[in-house]
């Protein structure tokens, strides 16, 4: 019997090996993280607070995008047999570099899976009723086109559903489960109808990317970095052009918060195409793309409005065109100096981030008694604090990322209806609750407290 978290890695694993011999650019991204892991680990020491050099080591994240509800389900069953279930919902079709999707990120949920194997795949769902970007027609042969096709063969749901029914599967099947997976998600060789392909094209790349193709692709697979600013110079040594920036909280000397990412460019690949006569010619899309991200402490709800506040700042003090990259990650720096915390303990005592609490070891026995409050606790050294990593996304990020990756801006006409999404419906659609996200972080903080707060002899609450 091969155990859930087993097939969790070996998916991960196979993925890796798919796209590294699609994308030969994620190999060499790979290749330097490890080489800056190893660097990081040998000035810094072990990463051990935000989670084991094995397990970063073999941390990514994926993306895939799908058209419909139904599809959406089917994904949600496949993950759910890897012991991954969705968490958060992101609206991107917002703001600037506002794409026709809603997402959701599939990843485990207690700390022992994370710890064992934290894969996650950000999953975007297209939104063909929001007529800020779709037209009557265009939604109707969308959703005609989208009926038409399967992205996950039954037989494969069939073995997703056991899974999760039985939390594993016998080897012969998890070896053909783990197959039908991989190959649902690679790069189909079915030409593309280009007329089709090029009518989206022109609403949304991201909207041919879904449905102008008759198969969903992983869309690209995320190593984590422990220094994402070497990262950033090594890559560009090697000739590889990453974006302008490293999106998320800037590089500074205090704690490292949420998510830093960075990425580069969709690389062509070469693809079939049917013309308007039928004919099969060569020719190629860029659509995927490789990203790293460094990942740091998980915010409370507060901690988080300090960082919205952070970045709107930032972003008021650079607004205007001509700000470069250096002259936008030392604005932010100093915007981060003067408003965040520069330590864990502070964050901790502010409730602006999430730890784990145990009793400490070394605190002398000289018979006091434990103060209440957790700042004292924590300041006369009873408690020790361990911080949460962030597991999840950054919406702003995210569109950042989808952007990186277009050549054209979508099209949106404001003054149309748009769609309601809301956690509510992508849970509706999944047949599945939609984790909340800060809701996770927040019972394991409170329950690693209570538990540190009775070995103290304190009223656990
Ligand atoms: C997903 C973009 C979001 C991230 O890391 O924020 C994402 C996509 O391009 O489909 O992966
Ligand atoms: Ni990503």
């Amino acid at each position: 019997m091969v155990p859930t978290w087993r097939l969790r890695a070996a998916f991960a694993r196979r993925l890796s090996a798919v796209y590294g011999a699609e994308v030969p650019a994620y190999t060499t991204l790979l290749d330097v993280t490890a080489q800056i892991n190893e660097e990081t680990v040998r000035r810094d020491g072990h990463p051990g607070h935000l989670g084991g050099l094995d397990r970063v080591t073999a941390e990514r994240h994926g993306a895939i995008r799908v058209g419909t509800p139904d599809e959406l389900r089917q994904a949600g069953a496949v993950f759910a047999a890897l012991g991954m279930h969705p968490v958060g919902f992101y609206d991107l079709r917002d703001g600037p570099g506002a794409v026709p999707v809603v997402s959701t990120a599939f990843r485990p949920l207690d700390a022992e899976e994370l710890e064992r194997n934290p894969f996650r795949v950000f999953t975007s769902l297209l939104t063909p009723d929001d007529r800020r970007f779709f037209d009557d027609s265009l939604a109707r042969r969308l959703a005609a086109f989208l009926g038409r096709r399967t992205l996950f063969p039954p037989e494969l749901l069939t073995l997703a559903a056991r899974a999760e029914d039985t939390g594993g599967l016998p080897d012969a099947d998890a070896d053909r489960f783990l197959t039908l997976a991989t190959e649902a998600f690679a790069l189909s060789t079915e030409p593309v109808d280009r007329a089709w392909y090029e009518e989206l094209s022109q609403v949304s790349a991201v909207a041919a990317d879904i449905g102008g193709v008759t198969t969903t692709h992983l869309n690209h697979l995320t190593p984590r970095v422990l220094d994402i600013d070497a990262l950033y110079r090594r890559m560009t040594d090697h000739g590889i052009t990453m974006i302008d920036r490293i999106q998320g909280p800037p590089r500074w000397d205090g704690p490292d918060v949420l998510l830093r990412q960075t990425s580069f460019r969709a690389l062509a690949e070469p693809r079939a195409f049917r013309e308007a006569d039928g004919r099969v010619t060569d020719g190629t899309l860029r659509v995927r793309f490789g990203e790293v991200e460094a990942r740091g402490i998980a915010l409370t709800r507060t901690g988080r409005a300090r960082y919205d506040a952070l970045t709107a700042e930032t972003d008021r003090r650079t607004a205007g065109s001509g700000t470069t990259a250096a002259e936008h990650a030392a604005t932010a720096r100093a915007v981060w100096e003067a408003g965040f915390p520069r330590t864990e303990r502070q964050l901790a005592a502010e409730g602006l981030a999430f730890f784990t609490y145990a009793p400490a070891l070394t605190r002398p026995r000289d018979g006091r008694r434990p103060p209440d409050t957790l700042a004292a606790l924590l300041d006369q050294g009873w408690l020790t604090a361990r911080p949460i990593v962030y597991e999840d996304f950054l919406p702003r990020s995210a569109a950042g990322i989808f952007r990186s990756n277009l050549t054209r801006d979508t099209t949106r006409t404001a003054d149309r209806t748009a769609a309601p999404y809301d956690a509510d419906r992508l849970a509706a659609a999944l047949d599945r609750p939609v984790h909340d996200p800060f809701a996770r972080y927040a019972d394991r903080s409170l329950g690693t407290l209570q538990q540190a707060r009775r070995a103290l002899g304190l009223d656990p609450t």
